[in-house]
């Protein structure tokens, strides 16, 4: 009795024992499915919105429906989030939890669809197809790819050092340069001034020698124009006046057809007397009046045919030997002497132009020459400080013009400014010149600018990610073309994608070390980081 009052005692310690065991293991396991089970297709975050077992209430609380109804394949939410689990609601997403690699979110009308989207198989549980969990195969792969990535970054990121390194020490070389280029530039520009005033002063009497020297051919040209046609008159004159009585009369000019001005055949008496003026008229009044307004219509009764005057021959014509050059005046020969057989002394003394009537007029005097020479030497000496001056503005300008850009918070920019890069697509070929233009190029045709630089254009805290180019050619029908580069960090510089979103408006994608702007640590998994990747 003693032995089975024990063994009754053991057997009921050790139910109790196990009892009890027992029912904390359901217990905890209960707490513990408790934490992680939600149901299907709701994410970690969502949870709490699912765990009252009692009531569920649409998360954009437009309806409160017993638990019972969330997941049952009847859509009662608007927004869907009943049916997290189902492909019930139009607006519904599937969360696949894709343990070992990426959580995501689906379209609810993936769910149970025939085609595997989660890589845990999660959205296709009705056994219609059987899906295979490839999450960690996936995420492996997708932490290598990181891996990689972060590797190129780093690098990327060494060689952006060198940027700044060479960015600092150029701009500083450069800035030293501009300096010391304008402190040269006033150097030069006070020279400048100097010979353009030695210039000024040597030109004025040079002007005036040679202003003097036309004048008096003018002069003797117009005196001989005077002569000449006085001797012209009196020949006419003396052929027309055809009864030698002095005076030229009404009848003599009628004997002239020229003067028939109504062509009728005859010259009239009143023609005559428009010719004349008066009815008899002396040679004096002759010559002076009428001769100046008929000498283009006058016809001499026998006109002969004179050999031409030297003023009428075509200078190029005559050559030095020929018959015409032989007649010419002593003095004149050397007018009309071929350059290259001038002496070495009057090189550059450019031979003398002829007027319209053939006539050249004399060379210059030694005087004159003496002048013209010393302006030519100031006007030298001038062209060749000028020719200084504007190189070296040129420099300065060039100078001021890269310092003047935002190279980058610490001039890792400067690398890639005055080199252009250029992205060929089916179409066009884009051409890309930091901080100066962007434009683009057909196989055939022009090329036609997509903008010019405008400035930085990223987000707060990311301003070095996007560069405006605006201004280019105008669009047919509409705006003029601008550019937006978006930049990205890589090892190369490199333009990787071009488009055009909206007309004219173009996007290029361009890869730089410039943007690789920090080191990452392989082993920290921040997707903030990877994002900026
Ligand atoms: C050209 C190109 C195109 C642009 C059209 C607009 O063909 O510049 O990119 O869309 O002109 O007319």
């Amino acid at each position: 009795m003693a032995v089975s009052g024990f063994a009754f005692v053991q057997i009921s310690r050790f139910f109790r024992f196990h009892v009890l065991f027992s029912v904390c293991f359901i217990f905890i396991g209960a707490v513990l499915s408790q934490q992680v089970q939600r149901p299907r297709g709701v994410s970690l975050s969502n949870k709490p919105f699912y765990e009252n077992k009692e009531t569920f209430t649409c998360l954009d609380g437009s309806l409160k429906i017993p638990f019972s109804l969330v997941n049952d394949d009847y859509c009662d939410c608007k927004d869907g989030t009943d049916e997290p689990g189902t492909a019930a609601c139009p607006r519904g997403r599937f969360h696949c939890t894709n343990a070992g690699h990426k959580p995501m979110y689906i379209p609810s009308s993936r769910v149970n669809d025939g085609i595997c989207d989660c890589c845990d198989a999660s959205d296709e549980y009705d056994g219609k197809v059987s899906c295979e969990n490839n999450c960690k195969e996936l995420g492996r792969e997708e932490r290598e790819r990181r891996q990689r990535e972060i590797e190129s970054f780093n690098q990327g990121f060494i060689i952006r050092q060198e940027y700044v390194k060479e960015g600092k020490d150029k701009l500083e070389e450069k800035k030293k340069q501009l300096e010391e280029l304008r402190e040269e530039r006033k150097t030069i520009e006070a020279l400048k001034e100097e010979k353009k005033a030695a210039k000024e002063a040597a030109e004025a009497p040079e002007k005036e020698a040679k202003d003097r020297h036309r004048e008096a051919w003018e002069k003797v040209k117009e005196e001989n124009r005077q002569v000449k046609q006085r001797e012209e008159a009196l020949l006419a004159f003396q052929e027309l006046d055809t009864n030698n009585d002095n005076v030229v009369s009404a009848d003599e000019i009628q004997a002239h057809l020229e003067f028939d001005g109504d062509n009728n055949g005859e010259v009239s008496y009143e023609e005559a007397l428009e010719v004349l003026i008066d009815d008899d008229v002396s040679l004096d009044l002759f010559a002076k009046e009428v001769w100046p307004q008929i000498k283009d219509k006058y016809k001499p009764m026998q006109q002969v045919e004179e050999p031409p005057t030297p003023t009428e021959i075509d200078i190029e014509d005559v050559a030095p030997g020929d018959e015409e050059y032989e007649d010419y005046p002593e003095e004149d020969e050397e007018a009309y002497t071929d350059d290259d057989e001038d002496d070495d002394d009057d090189e550059d003394v450019p031979p003398p132009k002829q007027d319209k009537d053939g006539d050249a007029m004399p060379p210059y005097d030694d005087n004159i020459q003496t002048l013209i020479d010393a302006a030519n030497k100031a006007r030298e000496e001038f062209i060749e400080v000028d020719d200084r001056y504007k190189k070296m503005n040129d420099q300065v300008n060039e100078l001021e013009k890269i310092l003047g850009y935002d190279l980058g918070r610490e001039g890792e920019f400067y690398t890639i400014q005055g080199q252009c890069f250029e992205y060929q697509d089916k179409e066009y070929t884009y051409k890309f010149c930091p901080f100066e233009k962007v434009s683009q190029k057909p196989k055939v045709g022009r090329e036609t600018s997509l903008g010019t630089w405008k400035g930085w254009e990223g987000p707060d805290g990311r301003k070095y990610s996007r560069m405006k180019y605006g201004g280019g050619e105008k669009c047919w029908n509409g705006p003029d073309r601008s550019t937006e580069v978006i930049l990205m960090c890589g090892l190369e510089n490199k333009v990787t994608k071009a488009s055009e979103p909206n007309r004219c408006e173009y996007e290029l994608e361009f890869t730089t070390p410039a943007l690789c702007n920090k080191m990452i640590d392989p082993n920290s998994d921040n997707t903030d980081k990877h994002d900026e990747l």
